[in-house]
């Protein structure tokens, strides 16, 4: 019994050193947000986020019926996987596997990730949704593959939540050793600023997908992130 546990805990660790290092390189996370975008467009959308260089994508569809989603995200998946972009579900770690996807994204009233896991299958990534530095710190404990950090400004996106700036940037990196994308109201206007604070990995929604020019849009970003 001990050794199966201690066989248990070496393969997580394993998995978590594999999953914590494909982040290394990934900056630039995009999610396409059905309240921006039609279902009928998600896949136009896909292509110009992915032509733009987002490095990992998720599908996140607030007010949308359950049932749509292994469909659309069924067209999505084969695009990121021809980019070699890890695609996230939000919200929903039971469907990863019928949505193709390469993990989940939850919040702080979701399931643990300890339960998203489980759910989703322990190579999956599991991504955790946190909103200021006490709660990043204590993500720590519950072992993510990558944390979000945000609202950082005040956004439509997700209006409910109180905006908590950019100084506790460079505190929450120093604190937590999981990659942290910084969130919320991050433009190509401001995106210098928030890496000045310190960020290192951010993502971008409304930014993008209401971009004239998505792709273009995106690659800009990437450009000021990946110089
Ligand atoms: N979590 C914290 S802020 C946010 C989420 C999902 C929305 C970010 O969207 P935008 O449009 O880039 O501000
Ligand atoms: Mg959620």
């Amino acid at each position: 019994m001990r050794r199966e546990l201690r066989l248990h805990s070496e393969k997580h660790l394993q998995i978590a050193f594999q999953m914590n290092h494909s982040f290394q390189n990934i900056r630039l996370y995009g999610i396409l947000d059905l309240g921006y975008v039609s279902a009928a467009d998600c896949e136009k959308a896909t292509r110009s986020m992915l032509e733009g260089g987002v490095q990992i994508l998720q599908l996140r569809a607030k007010n949308v019926s359950k049932d749509l989603l292994p469909p659309l995200a069924r067209q999505i998946a084969p695009l990121c996987k021809e980019h070699n972009v890890p695609f996230i579900i939000n919200d929903y770690p039971d469907l990863v596997a019928n949505c193709e996807a390469d993990g989940v994204h939850v919040g702080q009233d979701d399931v643990s990730v300890a339960e998203a896991r489980r759910i989703a299958g322990p190579d999956k990534i599991v991504g955790l949704s946190t909103h200021s530095l006490d709660q990043a710190v204590a993500a720590v404990s519950q072992a993510p593959d990558y944390i979000g950090f945000g609202p950082l400004f005040a956004t439509a996106t997700k209006p409910d939540y109180r905006p908590i700036g950019i100084k506790d940037i460079s505190e929450a990196h120093r604190l937590v050793e999981l990659p942290v994308f910084c969130i919320g109201g991050i433009k190509r206007e401001n995106l210098l600023d928030v890496l000045a604070a310190g960020a290192r990995r951010v993502v971008i929604v409304s930014g993008i997908l209401q971009a004239k020019d998505p792709a273009k849009y995106t690659r800009e970003c990437l450009d000021l992130l990946v110089p």
